[in-house]
């Protein structure tokens, strides 16, 4: 069976995609990718003939798919299958004509029987976390296999699937990898608790995995014999979960690998001995979630169980030892004040962060912070409503909208100088500030990225990293600005000569279109 998964190209390669292409293939099949914008993209599908077209959904980017996929649908005859947390949470979009079926929870097993079944022409319908709806009322959800035990033995991702699909990624020195699977805390905000407690029934000893340190160095070995590599990026949700595999992992990834990486720490797991650690073995930054610094927001509210003195502790230790600090952090928060998310800027600063990174809340479906924003009348209407970022708008009525949307744009600007406080306060309110402060807020967080290259090139031992700051940031806004002119004036011709088609049509005269 051949199987094309298209998606959008992201900021940075998906795992997703690569962990299923890997047992696809292993099972005796075909994968491909398709990563969008193409211009060939409908030729690549017509030469390449997929029996089933794989999707992967967030909330955000999920109604996207559904219209290209109906579009697809409309031309090509091929399975459609989408899996990823939005389709997991919410069942109901199977309703649409042009989902075959979707996969709730992990993919591997689902696929590989789908496939199978295709192949053999054996019913599908039973197969274990897919569900399906074939008159567009009643949803058939058959239960779901157990979790994924074993993580090494699903093999390493394959990382072809995508790197010959997007050659960005593939020629990029710096990869994602990821070690563990689950997490056992219980952030009202996050996909996790659902994940375990909704969908799976999980207890702690059965939802968070993690691979051997023997199998994430040699699949780190395996990409390097392979792409170019110089930068590991860890997307583990908290890289410090387990002592004693940090112990492991910290002693043998300097001799084995010696590569410069980047990490997610939890801050109530945190001890200054993991940060000696993790510097001692190349970690060059860090990453911890504040969240918010009022106490009952981000414990009772977000269920975070950090104490303040805990976010300062690690944060002071990772600055300490020489690691950039990197903080998560989100405003807007069911029943807090403008006040609160000001107090997040100032522990902010307090704990002088150098990379701030900041969103606005988005209660995600069948989360607990959905619920809690729904029994206070401020939920999002509707699953389709949440905006494809989580870092431009306030999606659930809070009070002072704009002023939280507003505060989220100085946020990076105001923890690096906090002497800008008064002129932001003054700035709060004002509606006719927002596009101002969204290029300053676009502006700044290109230059701390700038600065995290910065980081990573002197980590690689360029010795003139710094002073090459200003030519790279420079060379970054030209050539984003330059693609966002072109793509603009592109749109305005493509929809002059859509308007040129349909003017006289006589389809849109008869309102038939
Ligand atoms: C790295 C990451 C990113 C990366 C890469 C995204 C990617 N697709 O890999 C970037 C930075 C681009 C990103 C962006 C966003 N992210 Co993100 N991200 C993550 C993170 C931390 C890890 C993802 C990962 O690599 N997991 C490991 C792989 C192996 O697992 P997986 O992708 O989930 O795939 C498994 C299953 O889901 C399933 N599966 C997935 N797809 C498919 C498809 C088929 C056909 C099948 C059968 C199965 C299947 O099978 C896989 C193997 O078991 C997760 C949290 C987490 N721990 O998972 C959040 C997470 C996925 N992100 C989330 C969100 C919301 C977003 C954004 C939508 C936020 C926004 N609004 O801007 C954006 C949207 C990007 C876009 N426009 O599409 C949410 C999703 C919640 C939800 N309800 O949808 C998560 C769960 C975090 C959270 N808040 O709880 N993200
Ligand atoms: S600690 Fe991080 S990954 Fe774990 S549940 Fe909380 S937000 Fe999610």
């Amino acid at each position: 069976m051949k199987v094309l998964h298209v998606t959008r190209t992201l900021p940075q390669e998906m795992l997703g995609p690569m962990v299923l292409s890997r047992v696809v293939k292993a099972a005796g099949h075909e994968m491909r990718a398709l990563c969008l914008p193409d211009s060939l993209w409908i030729s690549k599908i017509r030469d390449y003939a997929p029996d089933v077209i794989t999707w992967s959904l967030m909330t955000g980017n999920h109604t996207q798919i559904f219209d290209v996929n109906r579009f697809l649908k409309s031309k090509f005859t091929f399975f459609s299958l989408m899996g990823g947390p939005h389709v997991t949470f919410v069942n109901d979009c199977v309703k649409d004509p042009a989902i075959d079926a979707i996969c709730v929870g992990e993919g591997e097993g689902a696929l590989v029987d789908l496939l199978n079944a295709l192949q053999k022409g054996r019913e599908w319908r039973d197969i274990q976390n897919l569900a399906w709806c074939d008159d567009g009322e009643r949803i058939h959800k058959n239960p779901l296999r157990p979790l994924v035990k074993d993580l090494d033995a699903l093999g390493f991702p394959d990382r072809s699937v995508l790197y010959d699909a997007q050659p960005l990624y593939r020629d990029s020195p710096r990869k994602v990898v990821v070690t563990q699977r689950g997490c056992p805390m219980l952030c009202s905000f996050c996909f996790h608790h659902a994940w375990k407690s909704k969908v799976y029934e999980a207890k702690n000893s059965q939802y968070v995995r993690k691979r051997s340190v023997g199998h994430v160095i040699a699949e780190v070995e395996d990409i390097r014999s392979k792409y170019p590599l110089e930068f590991v990026h860890f997307v583990d949700d908290i890289f410090n979960i387990d002592s004693q595999w940090l112990n492991e992992f910290c002693e043998r990834w300097p001799r084995e690998v010696g590569l410069p990486f980047d990490a997610i720490l939890m801050a109530n797991l945190t001890k200054e001995v993991h940060i000696e650690q993790l510097k001692h073995a190349g970690c060059i930054y860090a990453r911890i979630a504040f969240e918010a610094a009022n106490d009952y927001m981000r414990n009772v509210v977000y269920r975070k169980n950090t104490q303040r003195e805990q976010l300062v502790n690690a944060s002071g230790w990772i600055r300490k030892h020489g690691i950039r600090l990197g903080s998560l952090n989100m405003l807007g928060g069911p029943g807090g004040s403008i006040q609160d998310d000001i107090d997040t800027v100032l522990l902010n600063i307090e704990c002088h962060v150098d990379h701030p990174l900041c969103s606005i809340v988005q209660p995600y479906p069948a989360l607990e912070l959905n619920e809690i924003t729904r029994n206070m009348g401020i939920a999002v209407a509707k699953y389709d409503d949440f905006p494809s970022q989580f870092n431009r708008t306030a999606t659930i009525e809070v009070e002072d909208k704009v002023a939280v949307e507003n505060l989220h744009k100085w946020f990076p600007v105001l923890v690096r100088f906090p002497r800008l406080m008064p002129l932001a306060k003054r700035t709060l309110g004002s509606r006719l500030m927002r596009r101002p402060l969204l290029l300053m807020y676009v502006l700044y967080s290109e230059w701390m990225v700038t600065e995290q290259n910065q980081l990573y090139k002197r980590a690689q031992g360029a010795r003139w990293a710094a002073l090459m700051a200003p030519f790279d940031f420079v060379g970054r806004v030209a050539r984003k600005a330059f693609v966002r002119a072109l793509g603009a004036a592109g749109a305005r011709v493509v929809h002059r000569l859509a308007v040129r088609l349909q003017v006289g049509d006589e389809r849109v005269v008869a309102h038939m279109d």
